[in-house]
């Protein structure tokens, strides 16, 4: 294969929040360039703060399109000043922040198909937009659609078993829903309706490229498990959608097609480049961090997140299920809690003197399970369970005022990670004897933290030394895309298990101990969000 190419390198591309990144790899996985492009700073003509547009009514958030297209042009400049030579590029990838939509006008393909080399990619496409502010993940403003989305599909439950979610006001179905309902000029002068993800491999192929398996997942409109669009939910969107969103969905490692002659001509791209679908950050990150199946990767920064490896998907109501992108048998689930790092600085603050030496001693002086006592600490209102406020049980479950400072420490860090288990185990994860814990995020280098996750998901944790892990995933998919017939994507990134690092193991006690604390945890819980329902 690709023979045609002496030292070879695979590129990708992540097209996030703030920046635009990108990376080169070589046959042996390692990075050869990088370079970066940051719209604040880089294009400051746009005038975004974080890469963002931020609206007066404090929900509406959108990205200007044009930024994205001349922040791709600045991106491959600069990997070309840092060394790249692109006539070894073999081929590309790339991945974006997840359920931003690109509207692109009647006509535009047309253009797209006969870019010139001579001219600037940003100059031709100008006029190409029907909407030239994308609404981006940051959006809050459909929440009307939202609920009548739930209702047309016979509830949130309904609908989070068709698409993986239940109704967000940040996947693209409301988002497109609000434009066709308010916009109605604009969603039918809409010849075509991309995802950040597929609007970037658009500009590489010089064609509309489809949307791939895994960011489609972040919709509420693909039937995850047909892998296909779910025709009752593009029907509440808007007339002719599937067309305006390309009828084919296609799997993350699939070749979508050579690269566009611009690039050829313009850059220096060898003519038989290929680009292989561009898909969503975080199933990127999930390749980036080669997340094997039973495996969890916890993310300990402002928000505590995970990224499963699904077998057997539960959609549930407070997380999201994805196709998975280095799986197709597989799917891979994400859960997102607001009441993270935040909250663990406000116990240290005011339990520890404002000092991580003195919570970790603390921490550590007190022993698994807190003696029975379980505590819910959440500053803001979780996504489950709905509420805001600081609750305490005893072990008898009964509510009591306060803890002694060490007792509060423990609690409320145990309980962050119950909260993590339960939740994941809600979505089908199952703990097996190969089961590791990856831990990235700022409260991931604290030893007597990541001491207490091992114990509550009774499994080792292991670091990772790889940092922007989606935009190494979108190269390893570039590569894996040509070697998916003869390898398994596990096999290919053999090599990069240098860079795990086992960081502690679970105590031998720690099943026992937190498998009846997380039955105990998951009724009181329960019991928080029917107060805060009322009932
Ligand atoms: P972001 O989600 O903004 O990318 P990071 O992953 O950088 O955040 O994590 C930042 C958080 O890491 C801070 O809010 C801080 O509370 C936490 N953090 C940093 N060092 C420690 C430590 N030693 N122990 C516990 N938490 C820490
Ligand atoms: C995930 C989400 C964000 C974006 C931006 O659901 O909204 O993680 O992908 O990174």
């Amino acid at each position: 294969m690709d023979s045609f190419i002496e030292d070879k390198v695979w590129l990708g591309f992540d097209l996030s929040t703030q920046q635009l990144k990108s990376i080169a790899i070589n046959e042996n996985l390692e990075v050869v360039c990088e370079a970066s492009v940051q719209f604040d700073s880089d294009l400051p003509e746009f005038r975004t703060t974080g890469g963002v547009h931020r609206h007066e009514d404090n929900q509406t958030a959108t990205a200007p399109v044009l930024m994205w297209v001349k922040a791709l042009e600045l991106i491959l400049d600069r990997l070309r000043v840092n060394g790249l030579d692109f006539s070894q590029v073999v081929g590309i990838s790339g991945s974006g922040q997840q359920h931003g939509s690109v509207y692109w006008k009647r006509g535009a393909r047309a253009v797209l198909q006969s870019l010139q080399g001579g001219k600037f990619l940003h100059e031709q496409l100008s006029q190409c937009f029907a909407l030239g502010e994308s609404p981006i993940w940051m959006d809050s403003s459909t929440s009307r659609e939202c609920r009548q989305l739930e209702a047309h599909l016979g509830g949130a439950q309904h609908l989070a078993e068709v698409t993986g979610s239940r109704a967000y006001e940040r996947f693209t179905a409301s988002q497109i829903a609000k434009i066709a309902h308010t916009k109605a000029e604009v969603y039918s002068s809409t010849e075509r309706i991309s995802l950040v993800s597929s609007f970037l491999a658009s500009l590489f192929i010089g064609d509309y490229a489809p949307i791939d398996l895994s960011d489609g997942s972040g919709m509420n409109l693909l039937d995850i498990k047909e892998k296909r669009w779910s025709s009752e939910c593009l029907q509440f969107c808007g007339t002719e959608l599937e067309a305006k969103l390309g009828s084919e969905v296609v799997p993350s490692s699939q070749v979508i097609g050579p690269l566009s002659e611009y690039f050829v001509e313009r850059y220096g791209f060898h003519k038989d480049c290929y680009v292989v679908a561009f898909t969503g950050d975080n199933p990127a990150s999930l390749a980036g961090m080669c997340l094997g199946p039973n495996d969890v990767a916890i993310s300990l920064g402002t928000s505590d997140t995970a990224f499963l490896s699904l077998s057997t998907p539960k959609p549930a109501l407070d997380g999201h299920i994805f196709c998975n992108p280095i799986n197709e048998e597989h799917f891979m689930g994400l859960i997102c809690f607001k009441n993270g790092s935040l909250t663990r600085e406000r116990i240290r603050n005011t339990c520890a003197d404002a000092s991580w030496d003195i919570f970790n001693q603390l921490l550590e002086s007190t022993p698994r399970g807190a003696f029975g006592n379980i505590g819910f600490y959440l500053d803001l209102p979780e996504i489950y369970p709905v509420v805001s406020g600081d609750f305490r049980y005893n072990r008898f479950d009964n509510e009591v005022t306060s803890f002694a400072a060490e007792v509060e420490i423990r609690a409320c860090v145990e309980s962050q990670f119950l909260r993590l288990r339960i939740h994941a185990e809600n979505l089908g994860f199952k703990r097996s004897n190969s089961t590791r814990v990856l831990a990235t995020g700022g409260a991931s280098a604290n030893h007597s933290i990541i001491a207490v996750l091992a114990d509550v998901f009774n499994a080792p944790v292991y670091t990772y030394s790889i940092p922007n892990s989606a935009v190494l995933g979108s190269a390893l998919l570039a590569k894996y895309a040509k070697e998916k017939e003869t390898t398994s994507y596990y096999d290919m990134v053999l090599k990069l298990n240098a860079n795990f690092k086992l960081v502690t193991k679970p105590s031998p006690d720690a099943g026992e101990i937190y498998d009846s604390l997380a039955e105990r945890y998951r009724k009181l819980e329960d019991k928080l969000e029917s107060k805060a329902n009322g009932d």
